[in-house]
């Protein structure tokens, strides 16, 4: 079994991250332009100005993406520039872009998956309560019905939100993101609503006005969780972990408060009963919004959990041993979560399945070859490509793998200090250099993923 013979070998990356030309043309500014420039807020005070300067740089990222076989490309568009304001009037010059970008890889015979937002929350849409606004709702639909104007003659493959878990909670829980807020819990909960509700929007408004059919998808976080061996009490531990609702103060990272209510319609009520106090008024309208049918799910999945079943029958962690190994940005590393997540994800959410995120921060440099050696990474999607082939074979619809990220690019606070890439972005002079593991990309995509 192993990899279908259509399976989507893609890359992924986000506007803000590459794209730079902050300013041009027209665009309006996000929320991301105006932190970045706030003292403090970003390591060593960078920003996405120029960032991978992909806005100048396209046709030659397209040409690598073409040289390495990838069968798709998954990118954000900034809302904020096509609709400066968020709302009204179109910025031409913005939508020009979008276009030459998707013309230039349906040239390569690239499939472009866009994503509609990947925390670019347009700045004037912040200034008018953002996410707190139920307005956002039919502001996010409108900018969905441009999208779909404007692209799905061409574009047939969209996801609406990327890790609605991090820009809620990264970007008003604990404030690391932009706008760095420490919201009040209750708004918190409401700004997700609305979120979900702007998801329902979005999918009802780009099937509205797309011009051919469409597969429209949602693209959330979390960390995993994997049992500690194959008894059938600690798989059940794992799945119960995966699902589970956690405390208050650490909200969002959950899966099921952000992917039930896309898929079934109602909110967990665990979390209905635990999150009570702090909840918004929700009326069954909203739910059905929410709940509008999509045709694929996507995660983003970097690692997990080793959970098993307690003694007192409830999941337990099990501590990782010393030395464990990590990636650059500390973040374990844990194949198995590219195994067990997607199977306990699609047992219980059953639609096909992409993962629209998965990668590895190194510390990636050019060695005195001139060539940036990253064994780790190969390494890293050598052991993750194998767990999810396990998974295929067993039976999960996976569909395609994007891996984060094509470039070096923006690691939102943490700036340029991490290195996600397969190609090497030199800052200094935007050269891009083809790290091993893009090589290794390369043949293993040739091969759909088969060893030999
Ligand atoms: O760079 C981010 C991306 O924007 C969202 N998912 C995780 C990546 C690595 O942190």
């Amino acid at each position: 079994m192993g990899f279908r013979k259509d399976f989507v070998w893609g890359a992924a990356t986000s506007a803000y991250q590459i794209e730079g030309g902050a300013g041009e043309d027209g665009k309006g500014m996000d929320i991301w332009d105006v932190f970045c420039k706030e003292p403090g807020r970003v390591y060593e005070g960078h920003s996405g100005d120029v960032a991978c300067d992909h806005y100048h740089r396209y046709k030659e990222d397209v040409q690598i993406m073409k040289e390495m076989g990838l069968k798709a490309y998954r990118f954000s568009i900034n809302w904020s520039r096509v609709l400066p304001d968020g709302t009204g009037k179109v910025n031409e010059k913005g939508i020009n872009f979008y276009d030459r970008l998707v013309d230039e890889l349906l040239g390569a015979g690239i499939e472009p998956y866009i994503t509609l937002y990947h925390c670019e929350l347009p700045y004037e849409i912040y200034k008018r309560g953002g996410w707190m606004n139920r307005e956002i709702v039919e502001w996010f639909g409108e900018y969905a019905a441009l999208v779909a104007e404007r692209f799905s003659d061409r574009v047939t493959h969209f996801f609406t939100l990327n890790e609605p878990q991090c820009f809620i909670g990264l970007g008003f829980l604990n404030g690391a993101h932009a706008p760095g807020l420490k919201a009040p819990l209750r708004d918190t909960f409401t700004m997700a609503h609305h979120a979900l509700m702007a998801h329902g929007r979005a999918v009802q408004q780009l099937r509205a006005h797309a011009k051919q059919p469409v597969e429209i998808g949602y693209a959330p976080t979390c960390g995993m969780a994997y049992p500690e061996t194959d008894k059938k009490e600690d798989i059940e531990a794992a799945r119960k972990s995966l699902f589970a609702i956690p405390d208050v103060s650490n909200w969002s990272w959950n899966v099921a408060w952000w992917s039930d209510p896309v898929i079934f319609g109602a909110y967990p009520e665990e979390g209905m009963e635990l999150y009570g106090p702090w909840l918004p008024e929700i009326k069954d309208s909203d739910m059905e919004l929410i709940s509008q049918p999509i045709d694929i799910y996507g995660q983003n999945i970097y690692n997990g959990r080793c959970v098993r079943m307690g003694e007192n029958g409830e999941p337990e962690n099990v501590s990782r041993y010393e030395g464990f190994p990590k990636a650059a940005n500390s973040w374990p590393v844990t194949p198995e979560a590219l195994y067990w997540g997607p199977k306990f994800l699609y047992e219980r959410y059953k639609k096909p399945f992409y993962i629209t995120e998965n990668g590895i921060s190194c510390h990636d440099s050019v060695s005195l070859d001139g060539k940036v050696h990253d064994p780790s990474r190969i390494d890293f999607l050598e052991r993750y490509l194998s767990a999810l082939k396990s998974a295929a074979s067993d039976g999960v619809d996976i569909r395609g793998y994007f891996q984060w990220s094509l470039m070096d690019n923006f690691e939102w606070n943490s700036g340029y200090s991490e290195r996600f890439g397969l190609i090497y972005v030199d800052y200094q002079t935007q050269e891009r250099i083809w790290k091993d593991s893009a090589y290794w990309y390369r043949d293993l995509i040739m091969k759909n993923g088969e060893k030999e």
